[in-house]
């Protein structure tokens, strides 16, 4: 019987039984005039579909407006599909307050103003004598009213669906748009996800010969580094083992003096023109994918909602690069990932404020957080920076609507302390400039790939036969900052940075290949922050630039998989001097296909000159010497201080009693005796005492080192001794910093033959 009347329902929509019921859903994002409305594409998953927001800083925004005609004239009862988005918490206010205007008119009903959920706020009912009728959305506050459709029926009986399903097949039902989604071609690599992971992923692939589409779904590229989001590209490009790798991320990166900076400092604009100069990407901006078709362990095709017009469109693939940092992709195609659901990485809305030659008002914000000055750090130098940050335990796929809620509820609670509270007088002609409604995400998921790097392999630079991405970032988790999280424990809103300094910052650890393919599906490769890697890896690896060379690597693996027909797996497995190959390859270099010859820019950008050793260069030393920068450290070690007179190119150092341990290993030429000694650079706040034992052919010898003192041997060396060692195994000397009455230090350890 209900399928019936959906049959009916149809055909009247459609205007060929007119006699019967017209249903008619309008879809905010689908409205030709947007005015001041904002297209919210982030909780699709969600909620069910894109919606337009009022995100007007406290100022109503212009009307969004539409033109429609419905399939007959008559009595329509109409509703609208929205929420109260501070009533989960109880808060007093309704700040998402806005009208529909029908024919110019307002509806009665002010929607917005009830219910924590999504849902269809009813309007009541309208007589339409003509076919032709103007829809629009007026905003009452310029807080964040948010509209998702808008539904008629002149069926009296007609009631709404309750459904949340990601494009429902009833929105297109309903809207006139096909069931079916429209072939949008076949590509040899389908990329979903803009950032720097993706956009260099795009780039690489279509140079070296791959025909690619480029899913985006924002109007921007550049994901957590476009304008809407405002993060600044770090990193370190261009070193390590593929110094060639990071010269296509360089061709777009931001250059920007400030993270939140300014719109354009962020060159959206330049991020599009290095995709559009490819004959061999199409882009799609504005797309959305939310559906996978696959046989067994392969993806044939992916199905994406064009977020304006809503039409589906199915993108068929060879191959597929999940970067949409989400792991949308993956998670679809039944990926083997992780989610780590409490203690991760949170989400940021970073914002912006300026003082204005004349006093400009802010409205109260009841609902808003209730913080006073000193609940929150003073937003110095006009910017909410990165560490605006929350949901470190809320559920980091389902809970983003609310995440990103609760930052806006902190920012204007924040400015409202600044305006109308304590920081009035000091704040009088302070205006807020730009707050981001796009949160900035950092930890969501992790895509499985052959290897699942962790900090240890980072830290004690655990070479891979296929590293090559240099990460050159310390290890940055995020806490909350416990002196702002008394207010409000359950949801803090700022955090703080711990940084482990171990990793090679200079040379950078290079991130095996095997971290950027799906374990269990064939057909998958991942780039950015969603790769395979532990938590505390994605503390170094996340940053853009660093995401962005493993869509360069991608890109060249992709077109590997192409011209052998074979897996990303077998890239690996049987063509990693290949993949090498090209990732040794300027950036710029091309071919017209994947079989085609190789096309080397004639005027490549200079290779970085290698790093030199800023202290003494250990090569010019006799006997063997061993750097930290060839140890292996475990603990918490801190990278170089102000300390002069090294060996190579720094040195470490870590607390006294902590677990921290250094290790020097090495093997000698021949059987013999040999002095063994070690280097450091004294300080009074070093310990006098520091552990050390050299592991040799007589066992292990426990020596104790007085680093306050001034070494007395050449180059800031003390002698730990003569020792026994044979050839053909491997000796070690090692700093513990467990019994320590100081800091201890790690520079370098030299061994030569004792007379
Ligand atoms: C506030 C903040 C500060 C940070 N600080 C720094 C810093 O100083 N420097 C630094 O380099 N990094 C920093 N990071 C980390 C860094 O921004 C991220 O780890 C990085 O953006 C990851 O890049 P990505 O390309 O993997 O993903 P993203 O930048 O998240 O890009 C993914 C893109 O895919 C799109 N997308 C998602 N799902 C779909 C879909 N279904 N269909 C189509 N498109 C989709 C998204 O809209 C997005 O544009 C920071 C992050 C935050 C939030
Ligand atoms: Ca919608
Ligand atoms: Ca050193």
């Amino acid at each position: 019987m209900r399928c019936l009347s959906t049959i009916l329902v149809v055909l009247s929509a459609a205007g060929w039984l007119s006699s019967r019921a017209a249903t008619v859903l309008v879809e905010a994002e689908s409205f030709p005039s947007l005015g001041g409305w904002v297209v919210d594409t982030q909780f699709i998953e969600i909620m069910g579909s894109p919606y337009l927001m009022a995100h007007g800083l406290g100022k109503p925004v212009n009307d969004a407006e539409t033109a429609l005609t419905l399939p007959q004239t008559g009595t329509y009862r109409i509703w609208v599909r929205t929420k109260d988005w501070v009533a989960r918490w109880g808060a007093p206010g309704t700040p998402g307050r806005f009208q529909l205007l029908v024919n110019g008119q307002p509806l009665p009903v002010t929607f917005g103003t009830e219910g924590a959920e999504w849902h269809w706020q009813a309007g009541g009912e309208v007589r339409f004598t003509q076919r032709e009728i103007k829809l629009a959305l007026r905003d009452l506050t310029g807080f964040n009213g948010r509209c998702d459709a808008i539904l008629l029926s002149d069926d009296p009986h007609f009631v709404p669906p309750h459904d949340s399903t990601p494009a429902a097949s009833w929105r297109r039902r309903w809207s006139g748009l096909p069931e079916k989604p429209r072939d949008a071609g076949e590509f040899d690599l389908v990329v979903v996800g803009g950032g720097y992971a993706g956009t260099a992923a795009a780039v690489s692939a279509a140079r070296m010969g791959c025909k690619v589409a480029l899913i985006q779904n924002r109007p921007v590229l550049g994901g957590n580094g476009s304008s809407e989001i405002r993060v600044w590209a770090q990193g370190k490009t261009r070193r390590g083992l593929f110094p060639r790798l990071g010269e296509i991320v360089e061709e777009f990166m931001d250059q920007a003096k400030a993270s939140p900076g300014t719109a354009e400092e962020f060159a959206d604009d330049r991020k599009e023109a290095v995709v559009r100069a490819e004959k061999n990407i199409q882009l799609f901006l504005n797309t959305h994918a939310l559906g996978v078709e696959k046989n067994g362990q392969r993806i044939l095709a992916v199905v994406a909602l064009d977020v304006r017009t809503g039409e589906l469109r199915r993108f068929q693939g060879r191959l597929f690069a999940d970067c949409s940092g989400h792991a949308t992709l993956g998670r679809m195609s039944g990926a083997d990932h992780t989610v780590r659901e409490t203690d991760h990485l949170g989400m940021s809305n970073m914002w912006r404020w300026r003082t204005n030659q004349t006093a400009t008002p802010f409205p109260p914000v009841p609902w808003a957080l209730d913080l006073s000055m000193n609940d929150f750090p003073y937003p110095r130098n006009g910017r909410g920076e990165w560490f605006w940050e929350t949901g470190f335990n809320r559920h980091p796929l389902h809970d983003l609507e609310y995440m990103r809620d609760w930052n806006l509820r902190a920012v204007f609670g924040a400015f409202h302390a600044m305006k109308n509270k304590e920081g009035r007088e000091a704040h009088l002609n302070a205006e807020l400039e730009w707050v981001a409604y796009i949160g900035g995400t950092r930890e969501s998921v992790q895509l499985l790939g052959d290897v699942i790097l962790t900090r240890d392999d980072i830290v004690e630079k655990r070479p891979f036969p296929d590293g090559c991405v240099p990460t050159t970032w310390d290890i940055d988790l995020h806490y909350p900052r416990e002196e702002y999280a008394k207010k409000y424990p359950q949801d803090p809103f700022i955090s703080r940075a711990v940084f482990d300094q171990s990793v090679d910052r200079e040379h950078g650890y290079p991130v095996p290949y095997r971290c950027l393919y799906s374990r269990n599906m064939e057909n998958l490769f991942m780039a950015g922050r969603n790769v395979s890697v532990t938590h505390e890896a994605l503390g170094t690896v996340r940053v853009m630039k660093t995401g962005g060379m493993m869509g360069e690597v991608v890109g060249k693996a992709a077109s590997i998989c192409l011209k052998h027909d074979c897996t990303p797996r077998d890239v690996f497995e049987r063509y990693l001097t290949e993949l090498k190959t090209l990732c040794h390859l300027p950036g710029a270099t091309r071919r017209a296909t994947v079989h085609a010859p190789l096309q080397i820019p004639p005027n490549p950008p200079p290779l970085p000159a290698p790093v030199p050793p800023e202290g003494i260069d250990p090569k010019t030393l006799p006997g063997l010497v061993i750097d930290d920068a060839q140890a292996k450290f475990s603990g918490t070690w801190s990278e170089k201080g102000s300390l002069k007179g090294y060996i190579g190119s720094g040195y470490r150092y870590a607390t006294a009693g902590s677990k921290a341990v250094a290790r020097f290993e090495f093997q000698v030429p021949q059987d013999g005796r040999y002095e063994v000694r070690l280097a450091h650079q004294p300080h009074e706040n070093r310990a006098k005492n520091t552990p050390v034992t050299v592991f040799c052919a007589e066992g292990e010898k426990q020596v104790e080192v007085n680093q306050q003192a001034a070494p007395l041997l050449p180059h800031g060396f003390v002698s730990l001794g003569i020792f026994r060692f044979s050839t053909g195994k491997v000796w070690a000397v090692e700093i513990r910093a467990a019994g320590a009455n100081g800091y201890v230090h790690a520079d370098a350890v030299q061994v030569l033959p004792a007379p």
